[in-house]
């Protein structure tokens, strides 16, 4: 079996310091934090811009200054800038980032309930939209799915040529509003792929380890991070986001799996052209 693709995903934009004190909104925090998972083994940084006070931004300009400061501190690491951003930004607003050519970029493949009373849109226009701008800028991505129709969404766009090879799924499961994480929601999800696909897994709060076992039994990659889950174990804050890389890698090897580089993530992932 291929090396495990780990992929934190640091500080999203919903949760606060108030719900963790871990999560990180300043450059230097968010350079910090990433340092930490890098260095426990993840490969791949999953990046939402905050201003200071924690609020989130899509703005190029802020993405810029985060990736420097992360690659600073991370040699070789794969960053990969949200387009989710948060609830109720305008496309617009969410694709600024794909102004600066980021190696990679997560792409959201349809609309669900997030929370009690939000919604985070993603119209089919929308999504043509997003894939058009990664490609004009040569931008990897990541096919952001919550539920089974937005898999059913991603493959017909692909059988019309918007969305291209590699098929790269992340299965984000058990959002407020959402589809669960159980063991059987991923076999329906892995089985509704086509076979060569890649995927990983992302559940949301307790569904972030059962989600990750999963993966990492059949053969998939797994992020974990405080974007994600704020915990290390039930009512127990987790100290950081390397904490919780730590927590995949020992669940990894547990399994048998090796950790990837990222020098052998952009293999695996077919990111070397
Ligand atoms: N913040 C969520 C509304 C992504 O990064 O692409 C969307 C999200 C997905 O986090
Ligand atoms: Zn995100």
């Amino acid at each position: 079996m291929n090396k495990l693709v780990i992929t934190c995903a640091i500080t999203g934009a919903e949760v606060t310091k108030k719900d963790n004190p871990a999560v990180p909104y300043t450059i230097a925090e968010t350079a910090e934090s990433a340092y930490g998972a890098y260095k426990a083994g993840a490969s791949i940084i999953h990046l939402h811009a905050r201003e200071d006070d924690g609020t989130p931004t899509q703005h190029w300009h802020r993405y810029n200054e985060l990736i420097e400061a992360i690659k600073a501190r991370c040699p070789g690491i794969i960053i990969q800038v949200s387009t989710g951003g948060s609830v109720g930004m305008t496309a617009e607003e969410r694709m600024s980032p794909l102004e600066i050519s980021p190696e990679m970029a997560s792409l959201d493949c349809g609309t669900l309930n997030f929370g009690k009373n939000d919604i985070f849109v993603n119209t089919i226009s929308e999504i043509e939209m997003f894939a058009a701008k990664m490609h004009e800028k040569n931008v990897q991505y990541e096919l952001g799915v919550f539920e089974k129709g937005h898999i059913d969404t991603a493959l017909r766009l692909w059988k019309k040529g918007i969305i291209r090879e590699p098929l790269r799924f992340c299965f984000a499961l058990g959002v407020y509003g959402g589809m669960t994480g159980e063991a059987r929601d991923f076999e329906f999800m892995k089985g509704s792929i086509p076979e060569d696909a890649l995927f990983s897994v992302a559940g949301v709060g307790k569904y972030e380890y059962i989600l990750a076992e999963q993966a990492i039994i059949h053969g998939g990659n797994v992020r974990v991070g405080l974007e994600d889950n704020l915990y290390i174990e039930k009512g127990v804050l987790a100290s950081s986001n390397a904490a919780l890389v730590e927590k995949a890698v020992w669940m990894a090897h547990s399994h048998g799996r090796e950790i990837a580089t990222p020098t052998e993530a952009r293999m695996i992932l077919k990111m070397v052209k």
